[in-house]
């Protein structure tokens, strides 16, 4: 199972539902937890569910400011039940970030950031890697 989630700054909405629809286009059960998402919510959403995969996305230019304190809370999860954790989107307010600020929140943790036109494809590709006979919708 994923959980779809941006920043508690963020409103937009239809980047979180693409991403749902890729995942479950991949076979994956999503919990999306919509727009301008409380920090809270999401560690809360790790606790309770067998969640193999956390999905950040964020469009409005605040996401390099944020980021790192949504991440800090989900790095105190413990780590048997804390998921690999990727990014993505408009994560500053020019839209795209460059290859240092891409390591440096890889180095932070983040197990995987998909900028640029790229990224949507590159997504694709990382899920492929996971197997999701264990984390299918029943049909
Ligand atoms: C609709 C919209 C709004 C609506 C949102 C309504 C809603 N319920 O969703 C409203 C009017 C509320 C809004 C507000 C604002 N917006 Co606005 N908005 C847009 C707009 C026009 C379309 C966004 C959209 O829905 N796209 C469709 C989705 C499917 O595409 P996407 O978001 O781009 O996501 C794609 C990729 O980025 C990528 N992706 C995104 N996340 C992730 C994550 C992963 C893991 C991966 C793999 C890929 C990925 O995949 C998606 C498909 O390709 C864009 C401009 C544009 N044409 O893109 C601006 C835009 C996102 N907004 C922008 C801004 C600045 C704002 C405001 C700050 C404006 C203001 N001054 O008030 C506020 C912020 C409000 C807030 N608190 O967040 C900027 C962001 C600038 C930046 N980051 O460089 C944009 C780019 C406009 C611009 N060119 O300046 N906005």
């Amino acid at each position: 199972m994923a959980v779809v989630t941006t920043i508690s700054s963020d409103a937009h909405t239809w980047n979180l539902v693409y991403l749902q629809l890729i995942l479950e286009e991949c076979g994956w059960q999503v919990i999306n937890l919509g727009p301008c998402t409380p920090v809270e919510l999401v560690v809360e959403s790790l606790t309770g569910s067998d969640v193999d995969l956390l999905v950040v996305s964020t469009v409005n230019g605040h996401g390099l400011l944020e980021v790192p304190s949504l991440l800090d809370a989900v790095l105190r999860v413990p780590e048997r039940v804390r998921p690999p954790v990727v990014l993505g989107g408009k994560l500053n307010t020019h839209g795209e970030i460059n290859d240092d600020e891409v390591r440096r929140l890889r180095d932070m943790g983040f197990a995987e950031v998909f900028v640029r036109e790229t990224a949507v494809d590159a997504f694709r590709s990382y899920l492929s890697g996971f197997s999701v006979s264990s984390t299918a919708t029943a049909a």
